[in-house]
């Protein structure tokens, strides 16, 4: 019987259009499926959205939408992007989905019946941009560590789950399963935390606060929502608690998410779990963060990568790879366009490419295209290896990728890889081709090569599914899912003697970033024509904008961050106010230039320097362009 596999994403908050890091996490939920599906399991693969909360409705209002029309929206930018990146989830889940408020609403009241939930009144450090309170010790310089902003004072009476009282059972759950939460770093982090005394959680709002979330089922006048609403979406979604889906999937779910939620996932949850009477999940696998100009990427700060963008300009599959290769599961990782054009260039162009390409067109040169038949007697003396060296990877891959360790997986196929090359230039079939008398010498050292390049394809297919099937149509297969059993890969015959092979081609052209113009990573984030016109404003709310003429009195780039530039400004008075320009402008390009500012936006920290306004400019594919005035201006003029 096929052994079942679940594994989920975060469910992603819906208060600004999707991101790298959410496509990082989503295409290696969608990798570790497919791989699992290679092995015969039985696999189902969650994703969705978190739409309840005050920075969704703030979001909505922002856009003059109300919450309802707000995340329709949203929601549906990540539902259209997934099938885009090649990702094959089998659910989509919505916060807002009936099915799960019924499923929360059950679960709460179980818990407040059990006498886990209690109703006191609290005073504390929130952050909006986190959802949740912080203590002093946690804050850096003050301000939240992950949004650099302040957080607020808010005292209300409000309902707490008793967090305490299941402190030592997950102490002792964490201590009998090893790899509950996986790498091991983030399990020592969890259990440096519970180190400290549990503070019990504040699970609701009240309603004269906030609507926008799910009714307590035992006091109409609060709401639920952030992570006992969310978390909860993991067996909701699998129709808890009677559901088929539920009985089978629920036993050995797997979620995968970043450290930027560990704590609400390696000890809220397990913990509402307990105290729910619903079994544990198995793993918790946790992963680091995409920083761009090494500051994590996030809504606020405004440096996010578009994943399409990059999808386009170099082709989905290298962009799957790089993000897999690239990052130890773990981790930190910087993204850079350079980077991933090396990495295309170093192991698509040159080894895997390079690989395909001589082995299809000497197939071609020496059998006119037709599978040749190996020779049993001159199998041993011309292997030389290769089929070992095919076991030992297929072994090495599945041992890493079924541990998330994506990137050992890949490397491992990249050894063989290696081997492979290696193999052509030993065995020189140029050189075998010029002599009659080894002629079988010649058709064993062809197909083996051939057979070396079916096992790189199904090795390969989790990542890059397409290129996997280009691969296995090349070789004369249909390129359905059958191919890429990790059985049929251990069998070292399963090229077919006889059979057509199609031409061969470039799978991935060498890109020569001298000759293509780099691309600026920070652009606009969709197609011009895909950015709608916002919702009408009145001229009212036009004037709370107050939008001054600034002369540029000094520019500096800012220490360790490739894309922003500090600006001293005169508009009446002095103003520092930091901008993501550098990657269009040079600092001394900007001194003396009148530019526009929003004069009285609140001030925000960027990469420690405090920004008092914000330039205007438009980022289209040319890069970032400053707005500016027709002809000099008196400093500080108003603009209407
Ligand atoms: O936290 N690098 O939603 P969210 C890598 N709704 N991954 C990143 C990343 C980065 N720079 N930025 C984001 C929430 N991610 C809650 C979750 S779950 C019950 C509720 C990915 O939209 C990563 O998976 O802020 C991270 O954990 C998640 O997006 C946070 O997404």
């Amino acid at each position: 019987m096929a052994a079942p596999f679940y594994v989920t994403t975060p469910i992603y908050y819906v208060n600004a259009r999707p991101h790298l890091g959410h496509a990082y996490t989503t295409i290696a939920a969608d990798v570790v499926r497919r791989f699992h599906a290679m092995s015969s399991d039985q696999t189902y693969f969650l994703t969705g959205t978190d739409e309840h909360g005050d920075k969704i409705v703030r979001a909505a209002k922002k856009e003059n939408r109300t919450p309802r029309e707000y995340v329709d929206q949203i929601s549906g930018l990540f539902r259209k992007l997934w099938p885009e990146l090649n990702i094959s989830n089998d659910y989509f889940i919505r916060t807002t989905d009936p099915a799960h408020m019924a499923v929360v609403e059950t679960i709460l009241q179980r818990i407040y019946d059990a006498g886990d939930i209690y109703f006191s009144e609290y005073e504390g450090l929130y952050c909006f941009g986190c959802e949740r309170f912080y203590t002093e010790r946690e804050l850096v310089d003050g301000c939240c560590p992950d949004h650099q902003t302040p957080p607020e004072i808010i005292k209300e009476s409000n309902y707490f789950f008793r967090m305490s009282r299941y402190q030592q059972w997950l102490i002792d759950h964490i201590n009998q399963h090893p790899d509950f939460i996986r790498p091991e770093r983030y399990r020592n982090e969890v259990l440096a935390f519970l180190r400290e005394p549990l503070e019990d959680l504040c699970i609701s709002r009240p309603k004269s606060r906030i609507k926008w979330g799910i009714n307590l089922p035992f006091d109409a006048d609060y709401v639920t929502y952030v992570w006992f609403d969310a978390l909860l979406n993991y067996v909701s979604a699998l129709g808890y608690p009677d559901g088929e889906l539920y009985k089978t999937y629920w036993p050995v779910a797997q979620h995968i998410v970043a450290k930027d939620i560990l704590k609400p996932h390696g000890i809220y949850w397990p913990i509402m779990l307990k105290a729910a009477g619903i079994p544990v999940y198995q793993h918790l696998n946790v992963h680091g963060y995409w920083n761009v100009d090494q500051s994590k990427m996030s809504k606020s700060i405004g440096n996010v990568v578009e994943p399409l963008e990059m999808k386009d300009v170099y082709g989905l599959d290298a962009f799957r790879f790089f993000l897999m290769r690239d990052m130890a599961f773990g981790l930190d990782s910087n993204f850079s366009e350079e980077a991933l054009v090396q990495r295309i260039n170093a192991d698509l162009a040159n080894d895997l490419g390079n690989l395909f390409s001589r082995v299809i067109s000497m197939a071609h040169k020496y059998f006119g295209g037709v599978v040749p038949e190996p020779d049993p007697d001159v199998e041993k003396e011309m292997d030389l290896g290769l089929e070992n060296h095919s076991r030992v990877a297929i072994d090495a891959y599945a041992a890493s990728m079924g541990d998330f360790a994506f990137h050992k997986g890949l490397a491992a196929v990249w050894e063989f890889i290696t081997h492979m090359n290696k193999y052509v230039d030993v065995t020189a079939p140029w050189v075998l081709a010029k002599n009659k008398a080894a002629r079988k010498q010649l058709e064993t050292v062809i197909y083996n090569l051939l057979e070396g390049l079916r096992i790189i394809s199904g090795l390969i297919y989790p990542v890059m599914p397409d290129t996997a099937v280009k691969v296995q149509k090349h070789l004369g297969f249909s390129g359905d899912d059958d191919f890429f059993k990790l059985d049929r890969l251990t069998t070292w015959t399963g090229v077919k003697p006889g059979v057509k092979l199609r031409k061969s081609i470039a799978l991935f052209p060498r890109i020569d970033l001298e000759k293509k113009q780099p691309q600026p990573v920070e652009r606009a984030a969709t197609p011009i024509m895909d950015i709608p016109i916002k919702p009408e404003i009145t001229i009212e709310d036009f004037a709370k904008i107050d939008l001054r003429v600034a002369t540029v009195v000094s520019a500096q780039a800012v220490p360790r961050a490739k894309k922003l530039i500090q600006l001293e400004v005169d508009l009446g008075e002095t103003r520092t106010i930091v901008s993501g320009i550098a990657g269009s402008y040079a600092p001394e390009d900007l001194v003396g230039k009148q530019v526009i500012v929003v004069a009285n936006l609140k001030p925000a920290k960027l990469m420690g320097v405090l920004s008092k306004g914000m330039l205007l400019a438009a980022t289209d594919k040319g890069g970032v362009n400053v707005a500016t005035m027709d002809h000099s201006v008196t400093p500080g003029t108003p603009l209407s």
